[in-house]
C-alpha cells in the first residue's frame, strides 16, 4: 500500500534525468496514450481541430508536462510514508477530480495513461530502467490515480 522512501528516490532520480528532455518525452507520452486508445482523442480540447497529433502545440505540451511532472516529482502527491496514504493538496485534488469528471474520464482510461507513462519512462531511461524503477513509477501513478478517482466519485 505504502510508497517507500526508496521508491520515491527512484522516481525522483529518474525524473531528474528525464526533465532535461521533458518536451519530447511529454509528446511521446501523449502519442502513446492515443496509440493505445485512439478514441481518447476526442476528449482533449487541444486536439479537436486536428487530424493528427500536433508536434508543436504549446497547449498540448504544457498539459503533458504538467501531468508527467506531477507523477515525477511526487510533489502534488506527497506520499505519507508512515500512513501509506496520499496527501494531495485538497484544492488541487478537487480541481483534478472536477476536470476529469467533466471530460468524461472513466476508470479504464487510467490504465491507458498508466501504460503510456510507464512505456515513456522505460524508453527514456533505457538500460537504467530496472523493474524496481518501473514499479516505483507505477506505484506513484497508482496513488495519484486512486486519489483522483476517489475525488471523482465524491463529486459525481
Ligand atoms: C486534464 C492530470 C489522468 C484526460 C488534466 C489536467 C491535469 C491532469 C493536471 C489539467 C491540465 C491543465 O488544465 O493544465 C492528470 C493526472 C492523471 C490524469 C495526474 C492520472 C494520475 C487522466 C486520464 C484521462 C485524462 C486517465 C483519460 C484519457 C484528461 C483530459 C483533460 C485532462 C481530457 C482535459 C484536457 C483539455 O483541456 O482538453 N489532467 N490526468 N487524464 N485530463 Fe488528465
Ligand atoms: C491530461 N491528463 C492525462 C494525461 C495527459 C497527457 C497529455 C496531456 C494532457 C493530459
Amino acid at each position: 500500500v505504502g510508497f517507500s522512501e526508496k521508491q520515491e528516490g527512484l522516481v525522483k532520480e529518474s525524473w531528474e534525468v528525464m526533465k532535461h528532455d521533458v518536451s519530447n518525452l511529454s509528446l511521446r507520452f501523449f502519442t502513446l496514450i492515443l496509440e493505445i486508445a485512439p478514441a481518447a482523442k476526442g476528449m482533449f480540447s487541444f486536439l479537436k481541430d486536428s487530424d493528427e497529433i500536433p508536434q508543436n502545440n504549446p497547449k498540448l505540451k504544457a498539459h503533458a508536462v504538467k501531468v508527467f511532472k506531477m507523477v515525477g516529482t511526487c510533489e502534488s502527491a506527497i506520499q505519507l510514508h508512515e500512513k501509506g496514504e496520499v496527501v494531495v493538496a485538497d484544492t488541487t485534488l478537487k480541481w483534478l477530480g472536477a476536470i476529469h469528471l467533466q471530460k468524461g474520464v472513466i476508470d479504464p482510461h487510467f490504465e491507458v495513461v498508466k501504460e503510456a507513462l510507464l512505456r515513456t519512462v522505460k524508453e527514456a531511461m533505457g538500460e537504467k530502467c530496472s523493474d524496481e524503477m518501473s514499479g516505483a513509477w507505477a506505484d506513484a501513478y497508482d496513488h495519484l490515480a486512486t486519489a483522483i478517482k476517489n475525488e471523482m466519485k465524491a463529486e459525481a
